[in-house]
């Protein structure tokens, strides 16, 4: 008989109480000021870069080898074509691809043990609406890369540099670091729900940083050292890309260099990309997708838009209890093999307990407590 080590009520009560955790109190005080008309900041946007591309440039120092973008206006200017003229730069469309996230609590009874049957909360992640329904980001590619392309969702490892329209350099909030997409629910209420351990909000990259990172691809290897210093292996990739407010901080200033609507102009450095069990359930998140599309190049369509829990808006990466029975998924993948907790992957055939389908996406296939350890009532003959 499988059993399934108990741990659920430890867990129903760390729930519970994230469920009482109050929502942000964003508005503390001081005057709210009305956020501007996208479609109004965008056209002004569009002007500016114009401007930009007909009087600045690619700097290329013969000697140091350093690339950046400068105005025809400088002293070191040489001729070169205008970036408006030069057939290096590309542009790129993209949308706003960010989500709201919405914490959704349901506590209700189940009648067959009496404990909370949807003990487990949720994240409801809903596109964020744009008037703006397409941004044209213009780019130059230093460096293709040499590794990988990461996924949209994937964590990156990158460096940026920013700089405003006028050429100077931005207070640059973004060191070196790993950054993440989209919040996970652990990382919305500070903690993972499962063990109640601490946990940090990630660093996140604004929607135009993440999508431009789409056009190269990562070194083949990294390492950082203990003073902070980064050896690769083969050539991370690196391009300038001239974003607009709108898919960047929008309202928000970075520094005293980059006031609130402007565009940006960021440097930036893909050295690697990881793949994540977003949720923490056991599954890595490019398995939590239709069966169909395992394997191939995954979209943000591909993981958002699948559920098996019935939350249309909380997909199975983001989803702590993919069946919305009550036992997590986590617990619905664990058996206990000489008295060692252990668990299957996502797709053994052994998780095939009621029916065809795994009992972690078959709400009807659900173990019930007995004696302290979960058991499966229900299985097939
Ligand atoms: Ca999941
Ligand atoms: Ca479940």
């Amino acid at each position: 008989m499988k059993r399934i080590f108990a741990g659920l009520s430890i867990l129903s009560l760390s729930l519970f109480f994230a469920n009482c955790k109050s929502d942000d109190n964003a508005n503390t005080g001081g005057t709210v000021v009305p956020l501007r008309d996208r479609t109004e900041v965008y056209t002004e946007n569009t002007d500016s870069i114009a401007k930009y591309l007909k009087n600045n440039y690619i700097y290329e120092n013969p000697t140091t080898g350093e690339i950046k973008f400068d105005s025809i206006t400088n002293g070191i200017y040489d001729g070169e074509p205008t970036l408006d003229k030069d057939t290096r730069l590309k542009s790129v469309t993209f949308k706003n691809d960010l989500y709201a996230i919405k914490s959704i609590a349901t506590k209700t009874i189940d009648p067959m043990t009496g404990m909370w049957k949807d003990a487990v909360t949720r994240l409801e992640y809903t596109p964020v609406e744009d008037d703006v329904k397409e941004y044209t980001i213009h780019y130059f590619i230093i460096n293709e890369g040499t590794g990988k392309k990461a996924m949209p969702i994937d964590s990156v490892y990158v460096k940026s540099k920013v700089h405003n329209l006028d050429n100077e350099v931005v207070t640059n909030p973004y060191k070196p670091e790993y950054y993440s997409f989209p919040l996970t629910i652990h990382e919305f209420n500070g903690r993972n729900l499962v063990t109640g351990k601490t946990v940090a909000r990630p660093a996140q990259l604004t929607s135009g940083e993440r999508q431009v990172l789409s056009l190269i691809k990562t070194a083949e290897g990294v390492s950082i050292g203990a003073d902070g210093s980064i050896q690769t292996q083969g050539t991370p990739g690196r391009l300038i890309a001239i974003i607009p407010s709108g898919l960047y901080t929008f309202n928000n200033p970075v520094g005293t260099k980059l006031k609130g609507y402007q565009p940006a102009i960021v440097d930036i450095t893909l050295y690697n990309s990881l793949d994540r069990d977003h949720d923490l359930d056991g599954i890595p998140s490019k398995y939590e997708v239709d069966p169909s599309k395992i394997g191939t190049e995954l979209t943000m369509e591909d993981y958002f838009g699948y559920s098996t829990s019935g939350f249309e808006k909380t997909p199975n990466f983001l989803n702590i209890d993919d069946d919305d029975d009550g036992v997590p998924t986590y617990l619905e993948l664990q058996y206990k093999e000489n008295g060692i907790v252990k668990y299957y992957q996502y797709d053994d055939e052994r998780l095939k307990i009621c029916t065809d389908t795994p009992n972690y996406l078959d709400k009807t296939c659900r173990p019930y407590m007995e004696d302290g350890e979960w058991v499966w009532k229900n299985k097939k003959p």
